[in-house]
């Protein structure tokens, strides 16, 4: 069979931060705002005032300590609540393919590629900036590559999803060398105005090269997939309505259903299990137990959800050489989260050693790939 390697990651960071002091800070003159506003109302009984957020629960609650965004004004202007992008002509880059292309560079001077070797790009991430056409072929274009290109959403496991896909393709010769391109822009969805979900995201993007094992020697260390596995589980417990229909239902286009919400709690409860269960068992479809894994590259959401599923597996904690956080610089990146964990720590690992990259998220999905070091 042929083998197929992943032979470069790219990472794109914005270069704005935002604190969980300063998202706060913000927050809270957003939520004092508002009760002056509807002082009457909610002395009358009629609404609820607005509660403070607090840096103490949101460190506790999820292990975020700041997150990297595009447009920072904006979100932090208790006016405003939402970063600012201005519109772009349509003969302008557009700025979801602006970041995927700096992260699919960066993916291809890894792997010692040209984009012309390139024959298919997936662009892949939890929300598309446009109906079409789709920001792969956008990507595709702007980097010079050849083949073909589509989109797909599978919200916090597009990038696992996307790469099952990547691997088929080049295993089955359909296509020789494939760009898996996550660009998440979350916080054009991300609702800053809810206290309980308005630190839970950041912005980002991420590149995987993956091709055929053509046996040469590389100067970058490349990572034979020995298995993928994907899973899906209805739930509404991640629910975004945003979407082309919305202007012909005639519904408020600002409405709380139009941006992401969450029970995180029945979340938190539900996924967990579902996750390590999902690796426990594509493992030993490979012949392999959780504890011959060297490394778990996790989706990156909340890290008591990590500890949970670590301590599921093999016993151990997160956080550390078993299962590296990133949560607590990045916060959750929605499908790049394993990516980012698997670009920045994966280097010490030696030939041989076995990890996986597993997300899961809305949907419910959960994607795990087993990789080993050449
Ligand atoms: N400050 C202070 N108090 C707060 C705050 C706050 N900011 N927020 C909530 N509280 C309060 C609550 O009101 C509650 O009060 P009470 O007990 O009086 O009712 C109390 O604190 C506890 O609240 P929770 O039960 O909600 O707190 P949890 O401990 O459950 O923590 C989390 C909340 C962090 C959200 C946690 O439940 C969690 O992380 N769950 C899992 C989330 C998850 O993994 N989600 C995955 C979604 S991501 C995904 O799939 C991609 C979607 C597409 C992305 C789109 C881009 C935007």
């Amino acid at each position: 069979m042929t083998r197929v390697v992943i032979s470069g990651t790219g990472l794109y960071k914005p270069e704005h931060v935002i604190s969980n002091a300063e998202l706060v800070a913000s927050y809270n003159a957003y939520a004092a705002l508002q009760n002056a506003q509807n002082a009457d109302r909610i002395a009358a009984g009629e609404v609820e005032a607005l509660p403070e957020s607090s840096v103490e629960f949101v460190e506790k609650a999820s292990g975020i300590r700041q997150r990297y965004v595009m447009h920072k004004a904006g979100i932090l202007d208790p006016q405003r609540m939402r970063p600012h992008y201005e519109p772009r002509p349509d003969d302008q880059l557009s700025l979801m393919a602006e970041i995927g292309v700096a992260a699919a560079r960066a993916a291809l001077a890894q792997a010692g590629r040209q984009p012309q070797e390139v024959d298919a790009v997936i662009c892949a991430a939890s929300n598309m900036q446009r109906a079409y056409p789709a920001m792969a072929i956008e990507i595709q274009q702007a980097l010079g590559a050849g083949g073909y290109g589509f989109d797909m959403n599978v919200a916090c496991s597009s990038a696992t999803f996307a790469l099952e896909q990547a691997i088929n393709a080049v295993r089955s010769g359909s296509a020789q060398r494939v760009l898996v391109v996550s660009p998440e822009i979350t916080s054009a969805h991300q609702e800053w105005r809810d206290r309980d979900c308005h630190f839970i995201f950041g912005d980002v993007a991420t590149a995987l090269l993956v091709e055929r094992d053509d046996g040469q020697p590389s100067s970058t260390p490349r990572w034979e997939v020995l298995g993928t596995r994907l899973a899906t589980q209805f739930s509404n417990n991640i629910r975004n309505n945003a979407g082309f229909i919305n202007r012909c239902e005639d519904t408020d286009p600002g409405a709380r259903d139009k941006t992401f919400r969450q029970e995180g709690r029945k979340v938190f409860k539900e996924v967990v299990p579902i996750a390590a269960a999902h690796i426990e068992s594509h493992l030993g479809s490979l012949g392999l137990k959780p504890a011959d894994v060297r490394r778990y590259w996790l989706h990156q959401a909340n890290e008591g959800m990590n500890q949970l599923v670590v301590r599921k597996l093999v016993g151990g904690s997160a956080g550390g050489d078993v299962a590296p956080l990133i949560l607590d610089e990045f916060a959750n990146t929605a499908s790049a989260g394993s990516i980012i964990a698997f670009h920045l720590h994966r280097d010490d690992l030696r030939s041989g050693d076995v990890g996986v990259v597993c997300s899961f998220g809305a949907g419910y999905s959960v994607g795990s790939v087993v990789v080993r070091r050449v």
